[in-house]
Formats: C-alpha cells, sequence, structure tokens
C-alpha cells in the first residue's frame, strides 16, 4: 500500500470535520507548497543534485528550519538511491513519508494530548508574547473543554494590557464559563491565588490561566511568570499541569526566537501554534518540534470559537499534499 493512502487511512479515524478544517486552515501553506512543488517537478523531471538544491530551497522558503531541511534532504538522498527512484514526481511521495517520520520521531505514538486528568483540578498557564493569540486560544480551549462535559474557569492573568481582562470577559459569556479577575494593574500572582481558591472551592475539572505579554523587559516578564507560577504550585502539588507557549505562526524565525526565550526561563510543556490558516510558511510546525523538540500540542486554524485543534501529523502532512496526492490518485488509477 502507497504511503499516501496509509497516511488516508490514519485521517479516517477521525471526523470529517477534523480533517476539514485542517485542510481549510492550511489553504494558504498548501497552495503555495503545492505548486512551487509542482513548478519544480515540471522543471526537473529527473533527480539529480540542481533538484535536491531547489528543494531545499523551496522548504527553507517554507519555514521548515534550516537543520530540518538539511536531515530532511539527506534521507531523501538516500532514500531515492535505496529505492532506485528516477523520476522527481515520484520524489514527492518520500517527501511526505519522511516529514512524517521526522515529525514523529522514535516514538511514532505523538505526545500531543494535554495533560488533563478526570476527578482532579487541572491547571493550564498560558504564556507568549502580546498579539500571539493566548487570550483567544484560552477562549476558544475553554469551549472545547466545555463541550467534553468538564467545567472551566478562566483566571484574568493579563493585568498589564488595557483591555486584556474585558476581552477575556468577552470570551468567558461568549462559552458561558466565569472569569475571576481583579482590576487593570493589578498584582497578576493575587489574581492567580483566587482563581486557584475559586476553582477549589467550586470543585472545577480545569483552570485556565491568562498572563500578560509584555512588561518593560524580558527579565521583569519571565520574573512575574515564575511568580504567578510559585502562586500555583504551592496551592496545588503537581499544578500548573501544563504551561502551554503560544506563538504566532505568521511570524516564522520571531516565533522561535521566542520559544527559545521562554523555555529557558520556564519549563514550557507544549506549544499553541495560532494564526496557520494566516500563513504560506505552515512549515514552521516541523521546525519547531524538530529543533526544540517540545510538541506543537494545538493549532489555532482561525478565529472562530471551534478553530482550534488538537495537532496531528498525519493530518497535516496529508493537508499539505492533499492536491498533489489526489492528483496522483487520479493519474494512477
Ligand atoms: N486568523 C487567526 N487569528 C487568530 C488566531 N488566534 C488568534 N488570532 C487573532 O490574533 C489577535 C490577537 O489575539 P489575542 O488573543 O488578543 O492575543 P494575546 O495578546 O496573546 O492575548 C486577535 O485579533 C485574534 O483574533 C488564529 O488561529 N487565526
Ligand atoms: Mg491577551
Amino acid at each position: 500500500m502507497s504511503f499516501f493512502k496509509k497516511l488516508k487511512e490514519k485521517i479516517t479515524q477521525q471526523t470529517d470535520a477534523v480533517t476539514e478544517k485542517f485542510k481549510e486552515g492550511l489553504t494558504k501553506t498548501r497552495d503555495s507548497f503545492a505548486e512551487k512543488m509542482n513548478d519544480l517537478v515540471a522543471k526537473y523531471r529527473k533527480v539529480d543534485e540542481d533538484f535536491f538544491e531547489e528543494l531545499e530551497e523551496l522548504l527553507i522558503t517554507a519555514d521548515v528550519g534550516v537543520s530540518t531541511v538539511m536531515d530532511l534532504i539527506d534521507e531523501l538522498k538516500m532514500e531515492v538511491k535505496r529505492r532506485n527512484i528516477q523520476d522527481t514526481k515520484d520524489v514527492q511521495a518520500v517527501i511526505s513519508e519522511k516529514l512524517v517520520e521526522i515529525y514523529e520521531g522514535d516514538n511514532s505514538e505523538e505526545d500531543n494530548n494535554l495533560n488533563i486528568q478526570d476527578g482532579q483540578l487541572n491547571v493550564v498557564l498560558f504564556v507568549g508574547v502580546n498579539g500571539v493569540g493566548k487570550t483567544t486560544t484560552i477562549g476558544k480551549l475553554a469551549h472545547k473543554l466545555k463541550s467534553e462535559g468538564k467545567s472551566v474557569l478562566l483566571a484574568a492573568g493579563d493585568t498589564f494590557r488595557a483591555g486584556a481582562i474585558e476581552q477575556l470577559e468577552v470570551w468567558g459569556e461568549r462559552v458561558g464559563v466565569d472569569v475571576i479577575k481583579q482590576s487593570e494593574g493589578s498584582d497578576p500572582a493575587a489574581v492567580m491565588y483566587d482563581a486557584v481558591q475559586a476553582a477549589k472551592a467550586r470543585k472545577v475539572d480545569v483552570l485556565l490561566c491568562d498572563t500578560a505579554g509584555r512588561l518593560q523587559n524580558k527579565v521583569n516578564l519571565m520574573k512575574e511568570l515564575e511568580k504567578v507560577k510559585r502562586v500555583i504550585e504551592k496551592e496545588i502539588p503537581g499544578a500548573p499541569h501544563e504551561v502551554l507557549l503560544v506563538l504566532d505562526a505568521t511570524t516564522g524565525q520571531n516565533a522561535m526566537t521566542q520559544a527559545k526565550q521562554f523555555s529557558q526561563a520556564t519549563n514550557v510543556t507544549g506549544i499553541v501554534l495560532t494564526k496557520l490558516d494566516g500563513t504560506a510558511k505552515g512549515g514552521i510546525v516541523l521546525a519547531i518540534k524538530s529543533e526544540l523538540n517540545i510538541p506543537v500540542k494545538l493549532v489555532g486554524l482561525g478565529e472562530k470559537m471551534d478553530d482550534l485543534q488538537q495537532f496531528n501529523t498525519a493530518q497535516y502532512v496529508y493537508s499539505l499534499f492533499s492536491s498533489i496526492i489526489e492528483e496522483q490518485d487520479e493519474q494512477s488509477s
């Protein structure tokens, strides 16, 4: 069975709605990627060194990340030799296969489930710079958890940015969950303390904590996050159960830099990559995983309430290659 078919089979274990979301959200990346791939294949019919060089460039411009691309190209060259592939068209299938391999690494069981256990209070802390989509993601995730039957509480920990508390309250109303807040300018650690007490008293399943993205300088921001985290840790052993770093996919290498900074300062357990729908450079998902070794747990594929999805490699790679795959499938049948 071809790898595409296997990929497709893996995907059909999920609902059509999820597949549609991924395909729709990755339209820009797919269109740009498929167009460039098709051009490349048309230009070089036979596999040679020039073809690989241009392929390398193509992947780097899709933000896949230089060292990831280098590894991928090496792997591809070996595989092409091993299978004696001559036509560039046939390389496409191998690329998708290798991408999944690279992403999944040694363990094919992806660890992109959120660490949320039944029968206890779970605390999820959201960190990241201003504008990346923290508050929006909290709103979307609250909706998702609630629709799974969990009780949710929100903590308005961004007391710094004007309007941030109100923005979270709007999401709270939309989704139908309460928000614990204090006034603008108050100590975020105090807000977290209140929120944790409220969450305990109300016996909620999940507390989602918003934080500020920009203070006067980075050192202050990191110190504040540490303080917030300490308050949570002290009140609930084992918490926070997740520290999710939110990154904006449209910012490319900037997002990589942020990831490095935040993961040095705090123990990031997962990444939320937002605005994948707004970029043609969706290759960044692969760069994050292979260069930072932090799992991308959730992806933002739009601004609406249900535009947050758990990340899934098969869905992602299938979405990127689907137009190419379907064309090839048609030709071969
Ligand atoms: N297209 C798109 N926009 C998003 C996504 N996530 C967030 N946004 C938008 O990004 C902007 C900043 O989001 P916000 O949650 O306020 O960021 P915060 O400063 O990190 O809390 C808002 O206009 C959101 O609607 C996404 O997945 N796709
Ligand atoms: Mg915010």
